[in-house]
C-alpha cells in the first residue's frame, strides 16, 4: 500500500501548524510503503499512549521500566513524572500542540520522561547533542523556531549563550535542579494524571537534526506514525529482544540511533533500559556489569576498544555474562572488529546500517546471518537497490548508490537539499554499496569519500578494515591526498596499540600487510600515527577533519 496525500485537508491537533507548512511539497516525498500488515496505523496516534500509558493500562505498571544514576523507575514511575511535565509545559510554560520543544542533556531517565511529556502535549521535540555549543544550538533554534526548551540546569550555559541570539525561544525550563522553579518542583506540584492530545499518525513529533560534517544543520520531520513504525521492522523481525532484556548503550537520545535503540525499542515491547550519562567504552563495560545489561547498543570503535579491554583484563575484569545481544551501527563494522567482539565475548555483533533521514535501521541481519563484511539484506518492511548514475537499477556485483524506501523516510525541514536525498520516489543515503549475488549490501564508503587514485576507485573503509587486523592498529581512518601523478593517493592515519613503536619500518609492514590482503593497488601510500582520531559525538570518523589536515 502507498501512502496518498498526505497533507491534503486531513485531520491535524497541532495548533502551531509550523511543521505542517514547512513539510516538502509531496512530489518531492521518498514513496511511502507500509507493506506489512503490523504497519497499518489508525488515523490518530500518539506515540507516548502506544508506547508508555499502554502498559499502565494493561496493568503492567508495575514493571521495571529506566534504571538511571541513583534511580529506578517503572512504567507507571515514568508515566506520573511524564504527565507531570506535560501539565509543567502546558500550564507553567504556556506549549501549544505543534510547537517545538528544544530538549538539551546527557542521556538519563528524566531527558527520556521529558521526551514523553512533550509527545504527550502534541509538541515536537527537537533534541540535541550535549556537547553543541551556542553557535550550533542557535542555527538549530532558528531553523525550527524553537519557543521552549527543557534543558539539564548542567548544560544550561551554552543555552543561554544561545538564546541571545534567538528571540523565538522564550521559556526555559532546568531540570536535574534543585531550584525552587526548576522541572522537578514544578512538576510536583501538578497531577500525575494527563490526557494526552489526540494527535494525528502523520503530525509530527520530532525533527532531529543530521549529524552531517559539512553546512548547515539539516532538520528531518518525523511523525508519531514513524516512531512506531520503526518499532514494528526491525526491533521484531531482527533484534527480537525479550520482556525481561535490559537495554543499554552509549548513543545520545539525540541521535535517532540512540533514541530508538535505548528508549523507543525497551518500551515497545515492556522492557527495560538503562540511560547513562557517561557511557564511553571505559564506562560502559562496568555499566554492563553493574546492571546485568542484556542488550547492548554501540558504535564500531566502541566495541572494539571494549574487547580489548575485556581481553586484557581477564577474569579481573567486569562481568558481561549478562549480555546476550549487541548491536553496531553508525558506521561501517570492519569484519576485524567483528572477529574481536566474538573473540572476546562469544557474541556474534548484529550490524545495521540507519540514518537520521530513515529515522532507524534499515539494512541489518540477526546472529544467524551475520556475514563479515556485508551490512546484511533489507529489514522487513524496507527495500533496498543499487542505483547508477541515472537512477537506473545495477545488477549485482556493481557499486552504486544504496536506495531504500520503506514506512518512513527523508522529509526535510525547508531545505532544497530534499531534491538531493530523493530520487523517483527512493531515499538516498549518500553510501556507495554493491550487492552481492547472494543479495547481500556491502558496504564501500560514502559517496563523496570515495579515492581515485591512478584511474582505480579505492574505498578507504575497505583499506581501514583490512589494516586494523593488524595487530599494532588500534584505530585508523584512510583518505586521499591530492597526487600530481596519481590524482590522489591513499594515506593512513593509524592510532598504534600500546607496546608498538611508530616508524619506517612499522610504515612498510602495514603496507606490507595490506598488499596481502587486498588489491595490491589500494594500499596506503603515505601512513601516519596519531594518538587519537577526530570523531563526532556519534562515533563517527571526521575524515574532512583528516583531510584538512593536509
Ligand atoms: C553511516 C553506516 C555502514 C552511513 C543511524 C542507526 O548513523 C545513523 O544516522 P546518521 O544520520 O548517519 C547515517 C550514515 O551513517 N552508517 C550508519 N550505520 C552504518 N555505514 N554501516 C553501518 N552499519 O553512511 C549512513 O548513511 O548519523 C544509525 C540508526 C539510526 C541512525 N540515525
Amino acid at each position: 500500500m502507498t501512502c496518498t496525500a498526505p497533507h491534503s485537508a486531513a485531520y491535524t491537533a497541532h495548533v502551531d501548524t509550523f511543521a505542517r507548512d514547512r513539510l516538502p511539497p509531496h512530489e518531492l516525498w521518498p514513496e511511502l510503503r507500509f507493506d506489512l500488515p503490523e504497519l497499518q496505523f489508525p488515523e490518530r496516534l500518539n506515540c507516548a499512549s502506544e508506547l508508555l500509558d499502554a502498559w499502565v493500562a494493561k496493568g503492567q505498571g508495575g514493571r521495571l521500566c529506566m534504571q538511571g544514576a541513583d534511580l529506578c523507575w517503572t512504567y507507571a514511575d515514568l508515566q506520573a513524572q511524564a504527565n507531570r511535565i506535560a501539565h509543567v509545559l502546558v500550564q507553567d510554560m504556556g506549549v501549544v500542540s505543534g510547537n517545538r520543544v528544544l530538549l538539551r542533556g546527557a542521556n538519563s531517565p528524566m531527558m527520556a520522561a521529558c521526551w514523553f511529556a512533550i509527545m504527550k502535549v502534541g509538541a515536537i521535540a527537537v533534541a540535541t547533542m550535549p556537547l553543541l555549543r551556542a553557535k550550533e544550538l542557535s542555527q538549530i533554534i532558528q531553523k525550527a523556531e524553537i519557543s521552549h526548551a527543557l534543558c539539564d540546569e548542567r548544560l544550561a550555559e551554552e543555552l543561554s549563550l544561545a538564546q541571545a541570539h534567538c528571540p523565538s525561544l522564550q521559556h526555559v525550563g532546568l531540570y536535574h535542579s534543585e531550584a525552587p522553579d526548576g522541572v522537578e518542583a514544578r512538576a510536583a506540584a501538578h497531577s500525575p494524571v494527563f490526557q494526552n492530545v489526540d494527535t494525528a499518525a502523520d503530525d509530527t513529533c520530532i525533527i532531529a537534526f543530521t549529524s552531517g560534517t559539512t553546512g548547515e544543520p539539516k532538520g528531518t520531520m518525523h511523525f508519531h506514525r514513524d516512531v512506531m513504525a520503526i518499532c514494528r521492522c526491525w526491533p521484531p523481525h531482527v533484534l527480537r529482544a525479550k520482556a525481561d532484556d535490559v537495554f543499554i548503550g552509549s548513543p545520545p537520545l539525540a541521535f535517532t540511533f540512540g533514541l530508538g535503540g535505548l528508549v523507543l525499542f525497551p518500551l515497545s515491547i515492556g522492557a527495560s533500559t538503562v540511560l547513562l550519562e557517561k557511557a564511553s567504552p571505559e564506562m560502559l563495560l562496568p555499566a554492563v556489569a553493574r546492571y546485568r545489561a542484556s542488550v547492548c547498543f554501540t558504535a564500531p570503535t566502541a566495541y572494539r576498544v571494549m574487547a580489548q579491554q575485556i581481553k586484557q583484563s581477564g577474569a579481573e575484569g567486569p562481568a558481561v555474562s549478562s549480555l546476550r545481544k549487541c548491536v553496531s551501527a553508525g558506521e561501517a563494522l570492519p569484519a576485524a572488529t567483528r572477529a574481536l567482539w566474538k573473540e572476546a565475548t562469544g557474541i556474534e555483533l548484529i550490524d545495521g546500517i540507519g540514518a537520521t533521514e530513515m529515522l532507524h535501521i534499515f539494512i541489518s541481519h540477526d546472529e544467524a546471518h551475520a556475514r563479515p563484511g556485508a551490512t546484511g539484506t533489507p529489514v522487513p518492511g524496507y527495500q533496498a537497490c543499487i542505483m547508477g548514475e541515472a537512477g537506473e537499477i545495477l545488477p549485482a556485483g556493481q557499486v552504486g548508490r544504496l536506495a531504500v524506501k520503506g514506512p518512513t523516510g527523508c522529509r526535510y525541514l525547508a531545505d532544497e537539499r530534499q531534491r538531493a536525498y530523493v530520487l523517483k520516489g527512493w531515499n538516498l543515503t549518500g553510501d556507495a554499496y554493491l550487492q552481492d549475488a547472494d543479495g547481500y549490501f556491502v558496504y564501500q564508503s560514502r559517496t563523496d569519500d570515495m579515492i581515485i587514485s591512478g584511474g582505480y576507485n579505492i574505498a578507504g573503509p575497505e583499506v581501514e578494515a583490512a589494516l586494523l587486523a593488524h595487530p599494532a592498529v588500534a584505530e585508523c581512518g584512510v583518505i586521499g591526498v591530492p597526487d600530481e601523478a596519481r590524482g590522489q593517493i591513499v594515506k593512513a592515519v593509524v592510532v598504534l596499540r600500546p607496546g608498538f613503536v611508530a616508524g619506517e619500518a612499522l610504515v612498510r609492514e602495514l603496507q606490507d600487510f595490506v598488499k596481502s590482503t587486498v588489491a595490491p593497488y589500494k594500499y596506503p601510500r603515505a601512513v601516519v600515527f596519531r594518538d587519537k582520531l577526530p570523531r563526532t559525538e556519534t562515533g563517527k570518523l571526521q575524515r574532512f577533519r583528516l583531510r584538512h589536515e593536509e
